[in-house]
């Protein structure tokens, strides 16, 4: 079949063979998020019209209470999940406990966690500039049948099984991995289907962008100062171009396509940064490694990181391997 033509169900089912427990249940997770993401989809893009279809907090003219578009695609992700017999729980950037799914039987048959930002960047919705959901999945570790507990939550991110995001930008698309490559899918609108559009996603082995809120940089550890810097200087292909969106999911896309390096640093006023490592972080980490890019907290490899606590921060630098070496370099 041509490439260009394959949509993502058909692909999710003709690659399943490749996931070591091929019973079927992490595509039906796929297709879960698939599913949320089309119905968030169309929610972000009415979002200019909310002066006409109210605000949040206001009855719309169905009658409907219309909410926060944070708010509603986290319950559209956690409804879209707890349907499917597969999730046993979720954590999400928008709950300040994980969430308990007992499956049908209520014997805790389920065997996965989903660890989400249902709407990453939300601050951007209201100028229209981009936003995401990110998502994070790996297998339970304590027994199935019994109540699923924080450990589960609480794993390396070199233990999960998938991870991807969707970029509500010009195009909405899905990208994400199950430890075999990347591969990003574009959503035709008109018809509600995500096409294969990026085969082999890769970041190229060094780039040309670095991507920080450099309005923080007086706070920056020195190391970091040194490293912007360095990025600005006029040698070789130096200096680089400074791309910051401020919605995380659109920085890495952009770069991995471009070839780049996003930075979240600690600094004298957030001491781990500001991003979230279990549904920010390790998701993005595993994506770029499985696309030939890198991603550390400075000093070590973030999918090595023993998380402690579900809304945990870590400092981030993600991209093109050459890059973020160089950047590490300086902060040694
Ligand atoms: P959020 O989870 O509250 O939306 O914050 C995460 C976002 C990232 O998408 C983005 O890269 C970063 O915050 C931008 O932060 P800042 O405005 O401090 O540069
Ligand atoms: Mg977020």
């Amino acid at each position: 079949m041509d490439k260009k033509n394959k949509t993502l169900g058909e692909f999710i089912i003709e690659n399943q063979s490749e996931f070591q427990y091929s019973t079927g249940e992490l595509s039906k997770l796929i297709n879960a998020i698939r599913l949320a993401a089309k119905v968030v989809n169309h929610e972000v893009n009415k979002a200019g019209l909310i002066d006409i279809l109210g605000e949040a907090g206001d009855t719309n003219v169905q009658g409907e209470d219309q909410q926060k578009l944070d708010v509603l695609a986290n319950e559209k992700f956690i409804q879209a999940l707890r349907k499917r017999e597969i999730v046993c729980g979720i954590a999400s950037e928008e709950e300040d406990d994980f969430i308990t799914i007992n499956s049908q039987d209520e014997n805790h048959q389920n065997k996965y966690v989903v660890l989400i930002d249902p709407l990453d960047g939300s601050s951007n919705i209201d100028v229209n500039v981009s936003v995401g959901t990110i998502f994070s999945i790996y297998r339970r570790i304590t027994p199935v049948g019994t109540p699923v507990t924080l450990e589960d939550f609480l794993q390396p991110g070199k233990n999960q099984v998938a991870a991807g995001y969707v970029v509500y930008g010009t195009s909405t698309m899905l990208v994400y991995t199950t430890g075999h490559g990347v591969n990003g899918f574009t959503l035709n609108p008109a018809i509600g289907t995500f096409y294969l559009s990026h085969p082999n996603m890769e970041f190229p082995e060094t780039g040309k962008i670095y991507s920080v809120n450099e309005g923080n940089y007086v706070h920056f550890p020195q190391g970091v100062k040194n490293y912007i810097k360095y990025c600005q200087e006029e040698e070789g292909d130096r200096p680089y171009t400074s791309r910051y969106i401020g919605s995380l999911v659109s920085d890495f896309h952009r770069n991995m396509i471009k070839g780049g390096i996003y930075m979240y640093p600690k600094s004298s006023k957030a001491s781990n940064g500001k991003l979230r490592l279990l549904y920010e972080c390790n998701p993005m980490a595993l994506i770029a490694e499985q696309a030939n890019g890198k991603a550390s907290n400075g000093n070590q490899r973030i999918l090595d990181i023993q998380p402690s606590e579900l809304h945990e921060r870590v400092p981030f630098f993600c991209g093109s391997k050459k890059m973020v070496e160089k950047a590490e370099e300086f902060m040694k």
